[in-house]
């Protein structure tokens, strides 16, 4: 069976991740590229200042896009070219670069996905309280109004938020995002809100404003599995999905909250303030949402965490391995010896996300689904200047057989964007950690280079998976 024929095949990078020029043609500063340059916040102090110059060479990688036969290409905009502050004044010159980005994809013919929010936020409204304050959401969806009318005619999808659970539990939680906020559980949940709410405006606003085209939002997806036959790890398991998946799919939805969750969070005094009319709009927004997007990357094998430990807050502790206590302590991710794991710990397995996916269509229905991130974080081997990602062919190519799969069993599934289309920064784990079908050679001018999985990839869109 071949991939139906309006599946897209595709990649993605994120604006801060590869477009470096940090300050140039009337840019404001982002809280990336503050947070990055606290010491011992990332790996190595890396920072994306010049990251791999996507934004000066973007002519060049999207001609190679063009040449492996994407259909779509994933990218977001980073707020501070468009509004250097935040709110306030449009800076004129950050329209024009994503317009010739759009543009040059649109040459090719290759669908330009756009993020609107992959955590770049302006810094001048993270230090007026970020995500916590009316500012920052007023501000967000002015922004985001600005982008539809300056790239919806050419536009057709857009993502409003990248992984919210991410930016915010690492923002407010472990410390290893901005605003590096140590166990705030308060903020935290305030802020999820905040951003689901805001993400409902949006819809409301593209739809009703008359904008052509789709609108979702992306979440990282780890489903939870017991890791043994124990009642106490099953109901972990279950304790898991709560918190780290329909907490945050069900407000997008069904327009509301779990009753478990916002139960739990009454007993602790974690509750967020939910109005009458926030309920009312996350409820009327529910129907506007055109897909969902997920990131999947790995799943989660759970046990109860029955020793009162915490979880230790460091930065490699931060980065997804397995083996830790979860946020809120009632729960341990282990890894078990029959599994396999990337190198930096990530279990790899593509009959998860097939589960994952039916997990979610028991609970919600069939929604049409993009995968918006996936793929293999390693260090990949040079031989004779070729690079044999090999690893990353089979990690991809078994995704993509159990979508094929779930595709057959009745999952909606739209499309598939491989994290990434060239080597980029990783958040917390610099250069060195690699994703892409392209390789950058950042001792040698950041030349861009193919590598196997380039090939590869080339071969699976040409014949649109038929031989998966
Ligand atoms: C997702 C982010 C991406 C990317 C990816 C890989 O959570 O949306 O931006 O970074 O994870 O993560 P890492 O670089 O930590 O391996």
């Amino acid at each position: 069976m071949e991939f139906p024929k309006d599946f897209l095949f595709g990649a993605a990078t994120a604006a801060y991740q590869v477009e470096g020029a940090w300050d140039k043609d009337g840019k404001g500063v982002s809280n990336w590229d503050v947070f990055s340059k606290i010491e011992g916040k990332t790996y190595q102090g890396t920072n994306g200042d010049v990251a791999i110059d996507h934004y000066h060479r973007y002519k060049e990688d999207i001609a190679l896009m063009a040449e492996m036969g994407l259909d779509s290409y994933r990218f977001s905009i980073s707020w501070t070219r468009i509004y250097p502050n935040g709110d306030g004044k449009i800076n004129q010159k950050g329209l024009d670069f994503y317009n010739d980005l759009i543009n040059e994809c649109l040459k090719y013919n290759i669908i330009p996905f756009v993020t609107l929010y992959h955590w770049d936020l302006p810094q001048k409204l993270e230090k007026n309280g970020g995500w916590t304050a009316e500012r920052t959401l007023k501000a967000f969806e002015q922004y985001a109004d600005t982008c539809f009318k300056a790239f919806g005619d050419r536009v057709k999808h857009w993502i409003t938020f990248n992984e919210t659970i991410v930016f915010a539990r690492h923002g407010y939680i472990f410390g290893a995002h901005p605003p590096g906020r140590l166990n705030d559980f308060k903020n935290y949940y305030q802020v999820l809100h905040n951003v689901f709410l805001t993400h409902a405006k949006v819809v409301l606003n593209f739809k009703h404003s008359g904008y052509q085209g789709d609108i979702g939002i992306t979440h990282v997806f780890n489903p939870a599995f017991p890791a043994d036959d124990k009642l106490s790890s099953k109901k972990a398991a279950d304790h898991a999905n709560m918190f780290d998946t329909f907490l945050y799919y069900d407000p997008i939805l069904k327009g509301t909250y779990p009753e478990y969750v916002l139960t739990h969070l009454k007993q602790k005094g974690y509750d967020f303030d939910l109005s009458q009319e926030d309920q009312e709009t996350l409820l009327k927004a529910v129907p506007l949402n055109d897909f969902i997007g997920l990131n999947y990357y790995q799943p989660m094998r759970v046990v109860a965490n029955e020793s009162n430990a915490s979880r230790e807050l460091s930065r490699e502790a931060s980065t997804g391995g397995a083996g830790a206590v979860s946020y809120d302590g009632v729960y341990k991710t282990v890894s078990l010896p029959s599994l396999s794991y990337t190198k930096w710990g990530w279990e790899i397995s593509p009959e998860a996300l097939l589960d994952g996916l039916h997990l979610l269509k028991e609970h919600y229905g069939n929604i049409p689904i993009y995968i918006t991130e996936n793929g293999l974080g390693d260090e990949d081997p040079v031989i004779d200047g070729e690079i044999k990602d090999t690893l990353r062919i089979e990690y991809i190519k078994d995704h993509l057989a159990f979508l094929k799969k779930g595709i057959q069993e009745g999952i909606e599934l739209k499309g598939y964007f491989a994290w990434s289309a060239i080597d980029l920064l990783s958040w917390l784990n610099g250069y060195k950690k690699q994703y892409g079908f392209i390789y950058v050679d950042h001792q040698n001018h950041l030349n861009r280079k193919k590598k196997d999985s380039f090939y590869w990839y080339q071969e699976v869109i040409a014949t649109r998976g038929e031989n998966l």
